[in-house]
């Protein structure tokens, strides 16, 4: 009777360790997962992440013509991020052509205001 209790005993170990085993061992097959977060770009829109390295995709970029830096078109109003604003502010010359008027201060940033 007793000897029966061990064999149950040791059977009962072997069937837990090898269930553990199974589970530690098996080869992970999953798609890898890429994180739901999004990158906001320049221009307002955001980006998502892809491919197997999860990277995020790339920003389109922010079209400034030479004609959007000749006369005062743009204020702070019409944009939708600091970062957006800033785009256009550099690209026509930065702190030596503020054209637009963005940046009254002088200090390089634009738009404190805008988020
Ligand atoms: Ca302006
Ligand atoms: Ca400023």
């Amino acid at each position: 009777m007793k000897t029966i209790f061990i064999i149950g005993i040791v059977l009962l170990a072997f069937v837990s360790i090898s269930t553990a085993f199974f589970y530690t061992m098996r080869p992970s097959v999953e798609p890898p997962f890429c994180t739901a977060d999004a990158k906001v770009c320049p221009d307002g829109s955001s980006v998502g992440r892809e491919g197997p390295d999860c990277e995020f995709k790339e920003c389109p970029e922010v079209e400034v013509s030479e004609e959007d830096c000749l006369s005062d078109s743009y204020n702070c109003g019409d944009f939708d991020s600091q970062v957006e604003a800033q785009e256009i502010f550099d690209k026509c010359g930065g702190v030596e052509n503020d054209i637009h008027g963005l940046d009254n201060d002088g200090d390089g940033v634009v738009c404190e205001t805008l988020p």
